[in-house]
């Protein structure tokens, strides 16, 4: 640190100098990220320094943690679910697959993947050492559920399945999943860290939540289609009681047991969460969706236009082609087997695509 401090002129000058240094949104089709609705940024500032990692010095924004898990749990199909606010998808998929690990007491724990799942997974293998089954994907990039049941066996301890692939934008068969899983009695956790902010909002939506009796626990982010601040995610349990297994004693606390992973946890980005639900409802999201799934759409017919097949029709508004080149001034990325990966995200407007199909179209000119 310095000896002395910097004037404060000083200080933001050399702040800002950074932040212009970030590429900002305007022409970023990699991301699942999108610049918080203003409703989430005005909400976020107001809960600056609240901590819920101590509730009960803050109950009004524990009591909005509470309305988040309940309108997600609602919008999941299940107004009872239990849950709380996790920093994101990773620590969703973590928590998940503790409690999972909890409730079979088991010698070489194992869980079933499909190869599409987000790398969170091999981390969360890491930590809880469990050993790490990949079940491949079939032509269109869903898991492949015919092969799900040579790789469960007596030490599996979760099956997971994504709702809303991270590279490819697929939803996975979870209506067989659940079956499998009430078949052979495993707790199934779905990842829809993404496409649990989207589908419900499609004009067909395809199951993939509580209804469908054999899913156990559900990922889904405010960060990422929910355009709230950055960190919200949420972990939702069928049975609110199977968090239980992971309390801690925290004796000194306001409240006596936690089972979250962090300790200090933002109430700012929960806050600007629920904000974003309130001032939109279900018609404001359905719009949000309907526009990103149009200019989806917009995308892959201007991109095979210029003779760049899509790699698959995606259930959510994720776009793959065959292409391997990138305009000048873009920032797409690239999937595990080459593809260019889009989302289209609400910051991908109707003007952003096209400025990009123009700029794609002068690359060879
Ligand atoms: N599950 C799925 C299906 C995901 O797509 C992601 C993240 C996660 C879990 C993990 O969520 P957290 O990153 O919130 O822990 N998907 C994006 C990805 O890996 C995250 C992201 C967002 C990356 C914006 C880059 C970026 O610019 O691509």
């Amino acid at each position: 640190m310095r000896e002395t401090g910097c004037p404060e002129e000083d200080l933001f000058s050399f702040l800002l100098a950074r932040r212009q240094e970030d590429l900002g949104y305007r022409n970023i089709l990699s991301s699942m990220c999108t610049p918080p609705h203003p409703v989430a940024a005005r909400a976020h500032a107001m809960f600056l320094e609240t901590n819920l990692g101590d509730p009960g010095l803050f109950p009004g924004t524990a009591a909005l943690e509470d309305l988040l898990v309940r309108r997600l749990g609602a919008l999941m199909h299940h107004p009872d679910a239990g849950g709380y606010a996790t920093s994101g998808g990773t620590e969703s998929n973590i928590q998940a697959l503790r409690i999972a690990k909890k409730q079979k007491p088991v010698k070489s724990p194992n869980i079933v993947v499909p190869a599409s799942s987000h790398f969170s997974f091999t981390k969360a293998c890491d930590i809880l050492s469990l050993e790490m089954r990949t079940v491949p994907l079939d032509d269109a990039f869903r898991m492949d559920t015919e092969a799900v049941d040579c790789l469960v066996d007596d030490d599996t301890v979760a099956l997971v399945g994504v709702a809303g692939t991270t590279e490819y934008g697929m939803v996975d068969p979870i209506a067989r999943l659940s079956e499998i899983a009430l078949d052979r009695d495993i707790f199934l956790h779905v990842d829809a860290a993404f496409g649990g902010m989207v589908v419900p909002f499609l004009d067909r939506p395809i199951p993939f939540d509580f209804r469908l009796p054999g899913v156990s626990s559900i990922s889904i982010d405010p960060h990422k289609m929910g355009m709230s601040t950055i960190p919200a995610g949420c972990l939702l349990t069928r049975n609110p009681d199977w968090f239980a297994c992971l309390n801690v004693d925290t004796p000194y606390l306001t409240v006596k047991r936690e089972c979250t992973l962090a300790g200090t946890r933002p109430g700012a980005s929960v806050a600007a969460a629920v904000a974003v639900l309130e001032y939109l409802g279900m018609d404001g999201m359905r719009a949000v969706v309907a526009g990103c799934m149009e200019n989806t759409r917009r995308l892959i017919e201007g991109m095979e236009a210029l003779g760049f097949p899509r790699a698959v029709s995606p259930d959510v508004n994720v776009a793959t082609f065959s292409c391997d080149r990138t305009p000048p001034g873009w920032r797409v990325s690239r999937t595990r087997s080459g593809h260019m990966r889009t989302v289209c995200m609400p910051h991908v407007t109707r003007d952003v695509i096209e400025r990009f199909l123009v700029d794609m179209g002068d690359i060879d000119a």
